[in-house]
């Protein structure tokens, strides 16, 4: 028997609510910008493609991935979006700086998510190199902003 695909970037537009009345906000980490502007475009072209509005989705940059917990606290507190998207990408160094952000970024969206009633949808890539995340943000494995955008109209269309 055949099983269902419950992978969300093998979205299939009929089981998809159409999202033209919801107000998506997107925060966009500018470091690694060649890995975040991929993720930005699946998230983007897929919310368009269910429905949303261009004049509905809200973007915001900020420096780093670090700076994604402030960027969506602030987008919560206008009040004006119905789920918030972060977007970051944290490659791994030399040091232990990279686990002490990963840790705290997912805190943070952790955090947010308890804290207000709009959802904040997590797309932060965590990886050893360059070329894992590039493989992630339009490349062989797909595409996480895709994912991304769909958990995010699943979400505000809960219940
Ligand atoms: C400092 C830093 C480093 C080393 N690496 C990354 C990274 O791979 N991805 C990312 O999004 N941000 C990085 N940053 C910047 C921090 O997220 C943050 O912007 C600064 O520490 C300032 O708070």
């Amino acid at each position: 028997m055949a099983t269902e695909n419950k992978n969300l970037s093998n979205y299939d537009k009929n089981t998809i609510p159409n999202v033209k009345d919801f107000r998506f906000g997107i925060v966009v980490s500018e470091w690694n910008d060649d890995v975040t502007e991929g993720l930005f475009k699946g998230a983007y072209d897929t919310l368009t493609d269910c429905g949303a509005l261009s004049e509905n989705i809200i973007r915001w940059n900020v420096p780093g991935s670090f700076e994604l917990i402030f960027g969506a606290k602030k987008m919560h507190e206008q009040g004006e979006v119905d789920v918030v998207i972060v977007i970051g990408s944290l490659i791994k160094g030399e040091t232990m700086h990279f686990e002490y952000v990963c840790e705290g970024v997912t805190q943070g969206i952790k955090d947010l998510n308890l804290m207000y009633d709009v959802p904040t949808i997590f797309c932060l890539l965590t990886d050893n190199n360059k070329q894992q995340s590039l493989d992630r943000s339009g490349g062989k494995h797909g595409n996480k902003g895709v994912e991304a955008a769909i958990a995010a109209i699943k979400m505000v269309t809960l219940g």
